[in-house]
């Protein structure tokens, strides 16, 4: 696919400095058919920084059943032994678990949640579908951490995602703090693409996903960009929810804590913005990495109907 515009040309053989975006940031401006419920103080906010941070947004009994499953999942023999377990380079534990809404129905119904599907149907200005989920492990004293990079410059390269239109959730299992690896953001950052220099060699995914060395912005741009937004890591207790845009940088450090660091993540993209072939690898890769057959529209999802209208909103 030689003769295919690419707007965000990356994975290359000599540097190209970064430019700013070709697509918004917030897609449903002046479109009354997706308001939801991000007020403009949200919306503005998400535009300058790239992510919006929810401390407490479930309750910590809405959190339980979820670890629970997972400690079942961990004895799943068969799982384990699948590509969609990644684990740890360092300690071989797990460090992901990609297919996390296809392998449960509570983890589903999590990312059909009324409130989380309302915000991103308006951030995105569309229906949306699951183009990946997935859970990264940190477990104590060993977790090891991920480079900086922006999630689209590598759906864009490898699964052939063609405009910033996505949204990644991450909902923290357990809680998050200074100590254990949480979650690092350059405020702003979403606002440039940072092209990034070397080829794609055929399944990268198998290395990337262990410790990325592909996709990763030089160091100039980096600090730059850091010097100009800071950096960000917000912290908080189990059930905290972190919406972030698909081209926010971001990374994690290894969690030196006796304590784990368990997140949720679940990317939601638009139905306008379906994976075309890669527009920098040799060749697509696998569903659950990036979705193309299960991608119909999300229909909501509400725990509590029995309470529809009735303004008693339960602590979810
Ligand atoms: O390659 C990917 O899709 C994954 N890599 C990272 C480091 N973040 C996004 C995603 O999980
Ligand atoms: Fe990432």
């Amino acid at each position: 696919m030689t003769d295919r515009y690419d707007p965000y040309p990356t994975r290359l053989k000599e540097y190209h400095p970064p430019f700013l975006r070709r697509d918004p940031v917030v897609h449903s401006r002046n479109q009354r058919r997706w308001e939801g419920p991000l007020d403009e103080v949200a919306l503005s906010r998400y535009e300058r920084d790239g992510f919006l941070w929810f401390e407490g947004f479930f309750s910590h009994d809405r959190i339980t059943p979820f670890l629970e499953e997972l400690k079942e999942m961990a004895q799943d023999e068969e799982l384990m032994r699948s590509e969609q377990v990644i684990l740890d380079p360092n300690s071989g534990a797990i460090r992901s678990v990609f297919g996390m809404h296809e392998i449960s129905e509570n983890f589903d119904k999590l990312t059909r949640d009324l409130r989380i599907l309302g915000m991103v149907r308006q951030l995105l200005g569309s229906e949306v579908y699951i183009h990946q989920s997935r859970i990264n492990d940190k477990f104590g004293f060993q977790g090891s951490g991920f480079d900086w990079h922006s999630d689209f410059e590598t759906w864009h390269s490898e699964d052939g995602m063609p405009r910033m239109r996505a949204v990644s959730a991450s909902l923290m299992l357990t809680d998050n703090n200074e100590f254990n690896g949480p979650l690092m953001l350059i405020p702003g950052s979403h606002i440039e693409f940072v092209p990034c220099v070397g080829e794609t060699p055929e399944m990268n995914w198998k290395d990337s996903l262990k410790a990325q060395r592909l996709g990763v912005p030089d160091r100039d741009a980096l600090a730059r960009l850091a010097d100009r937004g800071g950096i960000q890591a917000p912290k908080g207790p189990a059930g905290s929810l972190l919406l972030f845009e698909c081209n926010t940088l971001h990374a994690s450090n290894e969690n030196m804590s006796p304590w784990p660091r368990s997140n949720l993540f679940f990317v939601y993209n638009s139905v306008d913005n379906a994976l075309e072939e890669p527009y920098a690898a040799p060749s697509r890769r696998p569903e659950f990495l990036g979705a193309r057959r299960n991608v119909e529209p999300l229909t909501m999802h509400d725990d509590f109907p029995e309470l529809a209208g009735q303004g008693v909103g339960p602590l979810r």
